[in-house]
């Protein structure tokens, strides 16, 4: 209104005015859905990511895979401690394929001669990790007992943490390659 009188109620500029302001807030329009969809989308996954991190106290697998053996396999795993306490791995079980029992492993080298053992827990310092790499790491690892069907490529796997949390994630195959047995084969 104040506006209008004082130009002296020259309507051409206001109406184009009004019309730039009409352009304005319909820009704005445009921006804000996308703005805010972005918006949601990090509030979702803070959300989402602060559940998952104390499902499992802190606790992260980064990398993860599984080997076949003799009379079942291995499943090999990075587990990085967020957290500002000690948490330890307690238990280990196989939630797919089903009749595989788990036990906590770790490979000892005694006289030149690697061994595994159990062990009750794996322990993983705060802010630190767990190479479960068998020999690659620092031995530990999860030993697979049962019959891995063939066809199979993946493994999903259930830690137990300290508090009886669970910490659930899938073991992808690794094919350990040999120059007589690599995909090679056969090529000249
Ligand atoms: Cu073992």
């Amino acid at each position: 209104m104040n506006y209008i009188d004082a130009v002296g109620g020259e309507a051409v500029t206001v109406l184009s005015r009004g019309k730039k302001l009409c352009q304005m807030s319909g820009l704005q329009r445009v921006w804000l859905v996308p703005v805010s969809v972005v918006i949601v989308a990090v509030v979702v996954a803070s959300v989402f990511l602060l559940l998952s991190t104390r499902s499992g106290e802190g606790v992260e697998v980064h990398v993860a895979f599984f080997r076949r053996g003799a009379a079942g396999g291995g499943v090999f795993f990075i587990a990085h401690n967020h957290g500002l306490t000690e948490v330890c791995i307690v238990g280990a079980e196989v939630l797919e394929p089903a009749d595989i029992r788990a036990e906590l492993h770790r490979t000892i080298i005694e006289n030149g001669v690697a061994k595994m053992q159990g062990v009750e827990k794996i322990c993983i310092p705060p802010g630190g990790e767990v190479r479960a790499l068998g020999v690659e790491g620092d031995g530990h690892h999860i030993m697979l007992m049962g019959n891995i069907p063939e066809g199979v490529q993946a493994i999903k796997v259930r830690l137990i943490l300290s508090s009886g949390t669970a910490l659930d994630f899938e073991a992808k195959e690794q094919h350990l390659e040999t120059p007589a047995e690599g995909p090679h084969t056969g090529h000249d």
